[in-house]
């Protein structure tokens, strides 16, 4: 049975990084969370293994209910069920490249997905009373308009994931504008963490760093090196999710660091880490990607992983968030890489694992 003085959260994508770390948050700050996840062939809940609780158990404070964003009946019986406070829409086909595989999918999940889950609060009666946030994305302003981006600028998406996520993002402020809902978007740039999806750039350098250097693997094969980004750390980037949803308005905020890094300074950081100093010779044919001092070429550019059209260059300005909410981040990209690079070699060392594309 719940108890009536303690908020209750939904999460969609509560299976994914941020939605790891956002229930480990909203648990400590005492909510009753509910997260929405895919039915899988396979277990799609090693993030949240260590705050699954058996449903046999009295008083449960954390629930699993299977469904999908695709699918509306679903959401509006979980919605109903749970009559959350907060509802946290994290949930995502998020691969950028991916996406241009599967557009017609991802529009469905990440632009009609929102829209669908935004109804279903409507026909649950909980418009002015569910406070909701949308997981919008730096991925928005893709071809460059400004730099530093700032919650201004306009958007110019580059993939059919970014213009899923615009027509995410404008429905959120139209049923915020139409209906007085509380509905706020995150603009949030990239943001990394141990937990990362395994072929995001960040964590497939730090996973073959640390299987290169403990002999597991021979290379790593990257796409575009030239492209830069904003990364942070997972963590804080959920607090400053939390944070827009108590404030006592509605409204939409960019989450960034203000420092860019180019993909190939990422590589070097991590190999450096991994105790493999490494030294780029260029991406002509026959000189591609980097090498040790002895000549082995540990990291190549492979045109396979190009996009069709790419986003350059991310660079956030958090003015904003940090003057209106008192949001900073605190971990720097290169110690984000350490952490990353620590985490993986053990990881590594206590099971070998297959699969590195
Ligand atoms: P992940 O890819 O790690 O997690 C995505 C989650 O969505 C997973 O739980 C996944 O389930 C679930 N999911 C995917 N498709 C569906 C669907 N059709 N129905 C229900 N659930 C689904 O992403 P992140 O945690 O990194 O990102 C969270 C959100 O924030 C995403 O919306 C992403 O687009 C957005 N974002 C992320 C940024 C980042 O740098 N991480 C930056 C800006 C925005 P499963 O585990 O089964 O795959
Ligand atoms: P991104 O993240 O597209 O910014 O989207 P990703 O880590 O996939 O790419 C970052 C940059 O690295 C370049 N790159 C490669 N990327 C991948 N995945 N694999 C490679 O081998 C590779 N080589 C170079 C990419 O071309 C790109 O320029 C992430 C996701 O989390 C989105 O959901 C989120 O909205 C944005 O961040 C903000």
């Amino acid at each position: 049975m719940s108890d009536a003085s303690k908020k209750t959260a939904l999460i969609t994508g509560v299976t994914g990084q941020d939605g790891a770390y956002l229930s480990h948050l909203l648990l400590e700050k005492g909510y009753e969370v509910h997260g929405i996840k895919r039915r899988s062939s396979s277990f799609n809940t090693g993030r949240i293994e260590d705050i699954y609780q058996d449903p046999h158990v009295d008083n449960q404070n954390f629930v699993l209910h299977y469904g999908d964003l695709t699918d509306s009946t679903n959401l509006i019986r979980i919605v109903q069920e749970t009559r959350p406070d907060e509802i946290y829409n994290l949930a995502a086909q998020s691969h950028v490249a991916v996406s241009f595989e599967t557009p017609e999918y991802t529009a469905n999940a990440d632009a009609i997905g929102t829209l669908r889950l935004l109804e279903a609060i409507r026909i649950a009666g909980l418009e002015k009373t569910t406070r909701f946030y949308q997981a919008s994305t730096s991925e928005l302003y893709g071809l460059v308009q400004e730099v530093p981006q700032r919650e201004t600028t306009p958007f110019y998406p580059r993939s059919p994931y970014a213009a899923a996520k615009l027509y995410a993002y404008w429905i959120t402020v139209n049923y915020r504008e139409a209906y007085g809902m509380h509905a706020s978007n995150g603009i949030l740039f990239n943001h990394e963490s141990p937990l990362r999806g395994e072929t995001f750039v960040t964590r497939k350098i730090t996973r073959a760093a640390a299987a290169i250097a403990l002999g597991r693997q021979e290379k790593l094969f990257l796409g575009n090196l030239d492209a830069k980004r904003d990364w942070g750390h997972a963590r804080e980037y959920v607090r400053g999710m939390w944070m827009m949803v108590q404030q006592d308005e509605p409204d939409d905020y960019v989450l960034a660091t203000g420092v860019t890094t180019e993909v190939r300074e990422f590589v070097r950081w991590a190999f450096e880490d991994a105790g493999i100093p490494l030294e780029f010779r260029g991406e002509g044919i026959d000189e591609k990607g980097y090498s040790t001092e002895d000549g082995r070429c540990l990291v190549e550019v492979d045109p396979r992983y190009f996009r069709p059209t790419e986003v350059e260059l991310l660079l956030g300005d958090p003015t904003k968030a940090q003057e209106q909410l008192g949001w900073k981040h605190e971990t720097s990209p290169r110690d984000l890489a350490r952490e990353m690079v620590q985490a993986d070699m053990e990881v590594m060392k206590a099971e070998p694992i297959a699969g590195f594309d």
